[in-house]
């Protein structure tokens, strides 16, 4: 089944934020933010801005009826400055006009003097100075300090991996309007529609009742919009509370780039030990994340990163080490990987650090370390239905993997200036979020009595493909054509107390939901129908839309049974709440079994450089990929390509780069690079690893939206080995991103200052 969104998609028929036609008498805002990254305020005066025709009003911190707070997981972020900033483009106050225009000519027109304060945007630098977000946070596993006794070879190394930005096509923006009764309702381009609701409750100091966040769709999110969208729901939201009239905002792209977080980068240590046969038996990572002015998710994410620390490896002894590091830029945020892929990067240099010493392709490492059946993670769960030996097997053999090796050697071999580069990227992430509370997602489910059906969730559909997919399940428990069924906007009204969709578990968790919501219903159907047809229920089933008896066709249409539903008064609605089972972590003892299941796969990519230009393009990504009995083969498709060319965007091109002082210098798309149509590798193919799927993914269909995101990163070890060919005097360093520049000095072993 196609994406039933797609037709509307590519006709522009879809309504976005910005397409939701305005009520007569909208207000529109614009965000005043800091021009500096640290210092005190000293001076606010907004009434010469006040003063301009059509400017309505001008809200900053001592406006806010409720608590000035936004911070999700720790209280540490204001949603207007208050005395203090700590980033540039930390919102100050929220001009409102008539127009856009107007709003926005008005932020000139405010006068601010701020004392400048020293600024930090270095992690390193950060946790010198204690300056933390949060306590560190180790895992330990076996015993490392008897472990490095035990190594035949132990080596070190460095590693930096840079921020990214999400560019959703879909700029944030929200749409307030009050409604009766002293409530308000938002329209939000968030990910977490509840997170939206309880934030501008708090900030207006009013229950939670009294707001109502609707979204139809997000025109992107990947990460960017699960905490981040939330700022300017409130702002709006105030702005209508308090004028009593609707208010819009959506921010222009460049201010967007400026004003928002962005994925973390990470410094990290490494250092590994491995046998005389291999085997890597003593790991230990210290990583310093550059969490920005506030805390946001960065906790969580730090998590994630010490959960992935050693990738699809089983190492028996480890200790890894993560700072949460706070500095003076926009806070960062969750993007696809949430932490996973810069530990992940960090793994995979440690393997490639020590190929490099013992001269050795470090597939070689990669393949004697992959985790088994039985092995347990370096967090106590025990690896269940591990299939990474199989996928690269699969790999191996179906892209015929000793043949393209050889062929890079020959084509090496034979060419000076042009080198060709080959990296395999096993990867493995778990499904789950880490934080146990946010693992359940509910279902409301009405059969109407014409037959047709009206699902909402707390999904959002942000491009991911989460409203197909559980249509398909509803379909599925029914068996009634898709066409009856229709998913409805996420609305709090409607599913409440729901988990943002991240994590990649919206299609699982909401799913899930669904499911059990539709049995219900089912049930309750079956029952009348065996009692109509004087039968058990056990004989009753409902095919294709026709009641079945005793494996026999009848009479009965699913519009019939649905019709004598109501005549014999039975509901046709139902809730569905779903909780991962099984799922516990013990965060004091960091140890316990976190996720419902991992996904896992293999992908080999192939990298041509040009070594007089420092250019590259990308031959092939070839990928064995373990989809668990694949939902919709063609979204998940989607999901594969568009994780992977965003991961190699991270790992090659994208270059977030803030001065001295904390101002971004990328701040537009003519200063960052991202992947277009010619950074995709020519030759990608996917081949689904032919399984079951675990019974707690959604229909055996495992969770796809984040993992493919980390085979990018066998794009710089790609780009490292293509280097290597051209210049053997390379020793390999792990600067990510490795940019065509950053690839010409390495070529002819150039320093960088
Ligand atoms: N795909 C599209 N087209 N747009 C997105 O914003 N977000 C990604 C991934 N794929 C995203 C996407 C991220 S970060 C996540 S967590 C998942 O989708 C969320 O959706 P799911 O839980 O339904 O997989
Ligand atoms: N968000 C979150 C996430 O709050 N917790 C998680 O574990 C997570 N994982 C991936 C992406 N977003
Ligand atoms: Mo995705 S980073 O979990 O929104």
């Amino acid at each position: 089944m196609i994406n039933p969104d797609a037709i509307q998609h590519v006709t522009g028929r879809s309504v976005y934020l910005d397409d939701i036609p305005v009520l007569r008498d909208t207000l529109f805002g614009a965000v005043f933010a800091s021009p500096v990254a640290h210092g005190r305020i000293v001076s606010f005066d907004c009434g010469m801005a006040l003063q301009q025709p059509g400017v309505v009003a001008v809200f900053s911190a001592r406006d806010v009826p409720g608590e000035n707070q936004i911070g999700g997981i720790i209280p540490d972020e204001p949603l207007f400055a208050d005395g203090e900033v700590h980033f540039c483009g930390q919102p100050i106050a929220f001009v409102v006009a008539h127009d856009e225009h107007t709003a926005r000519k008005a932020l000139k027109h405010i006068r601010v003097e701020i004392a400048e304060m020293e600024v930090i945007t270095d992690p390193r630098e950060a946790c010198r100075r204690g300056m933390l977000l949060i306590p560190p946070r180790t895992f330990r596993s076996g015993n490392i300090d008897a472990a490095w006794l035990q190594c035949a070879h132990i080596f070190e190394g460095t590693t930096e991996s840079g921020g990214q930005e999400h560019l959703y096509i879909e700029t944030q923006g929200a749409y307030a309007c009050p409604t009766e009764n002293n409530g308000i309702k938002i329209h939000s381009s968030t990910q977490g529609p509840t997170l939206v609701q309880h934030t501008t409750a708090v900030v207006l100091g009013i229950p939670m009742h009294r707001v109502e966040v609707d979204v139809a769709r997000l025109g992107g999110g990947f990460g960017g919009k699960e905490d981040q969208a939330t700022a300017w729901a409130c702002m709006v939201a105030l702005a209508a509370y308090k004028l009593q009239k609707p208010v819009k905002m959506c921010l222009h792209r460049l201010d967007d780039m400026q004003m928002t977080g962005k994925r973390h980068p990470y410094s990290a240590d490494f250092r590994i030990g491995l046998t005389n046969d291999l085997k890597i038996i003593a790991y230990q990572a210290i990583m310093y994340q550059n969490g920005g002015a506030a805390a946001d998710l960065s906790p969580a994410i730090l998590d994630r990163s010490l959960f992935h620390a050693t990738n699809c490896y089983h190492i028996a002894n480890t200790e890894i080490l993560a700072y949460s590091c706070k500095t003076n830029l926009p806070p960062n945020t969750a993007f696809r990987g949430f932490g996973g892929p810069q530990a992940m990067f960090i793994m995979e240099s440690a393997i490639a650090k020590a190929a490099h010493e013992l001269g050795l392709p470090a597939i070689e490492i990669q393949q004697r370390n992959l985790l088994s059946e039985g092995d347990v993670f370096h967090y106590g769960q025990t690896a269940r239905h591990v299939n990474i030996g199989t996928c690269l097997q699969e790999a191996s053999s179906r892209f015929d993997l000793p043949n393209l090796i050889k062929r890079v050697n020959e084509f090496n071999a034979a060419n000076t200036e042009m080198k060709k580069g080959l990296a395999l990227m096993p990867i493995c992430f778990g499904i789950s979020f880490t934080n146990k509370r946010m693992n359940q997602a509910h279902s409301l489910v009405h059969v109407y009595h014409d037959g047709s059906i009206g699902v909402s969730t707390g999904a959002v559909e942000m491009g991911q493909g989460v409203n197909a997919k559980i249509r398909q399940v509803a379909a599925a428990v029914f068996s009634v054509d898709a066409s009856r069924i229709k998913l409805e906007t996420t609305n709090t009204t409607r599913v409440a107390n729901t988990s943002p969709t991240a994590a990649s578990s919206g299609a699982d968790l909401n799913g899930k939901a669904t499911q059990i919501a539709c049995n219900a219903i089912l049930a309750r159907l079956k029952a009348l129908a065996a009692e109509a047809l004087k039968a058990n229920e056990q004989e009753i089933e409902v095919r294709e839309e026709w009641v079945w008896k005793n494996k026999q066709i009848t009479h009965m249409h699913w519009e019939q049974l649905v019709e004598l539903a109501v005549g014999e008064r039975v509901s046709l609605s139902e809730t569905g709440h779903y909780a991962t089972p099984y799922i516990d972590f013990d965060k004091e003892a960091a140890k316990g079994h976190p996720f419902a299941y991992h996904v896992y796969g293999v992908a080999i990519l192939e990298t041509t450089v040009d070594c007089i230009r420092g250019i590259y393009h990308f031959d092939r990504a070839l990928i064995v990929h373990d989809f668990g009995n694949s939902i919709n083969p063609l979204i998940d498709l989607g999901q594969v390509e568009g994780g992977l060319v965003q991961g190699i965007g991270w790992m090659t091109m994208e270059e977030v780069v803030y001065n001295e002082k904390g101002r971004l210098l990328s701040d537009s798309l003519s200063t960052y690079k991202v992947p277009d149509i010619y950074a995709v590798p020519e030759d990608v193919q996917c081949i689904p690893l032919d399984t079951n799927g675990p019974e707690l993914a959604i229909m055996r269909s495992k969770a796809v939206g984040e993992p493919p995101f980390m085979y990018g990163i066998g794009a710089f070890f790609a780009l490292q080995n293509a280097i290597k060919a051209f210049n053997p005097d390379y020793v390999p360093d792990f600067d990510a991103p490795l940019t065509p520049e950053k690839v010409l000095m390495r070529l002819f072993g150039v320093q960088e200052e």
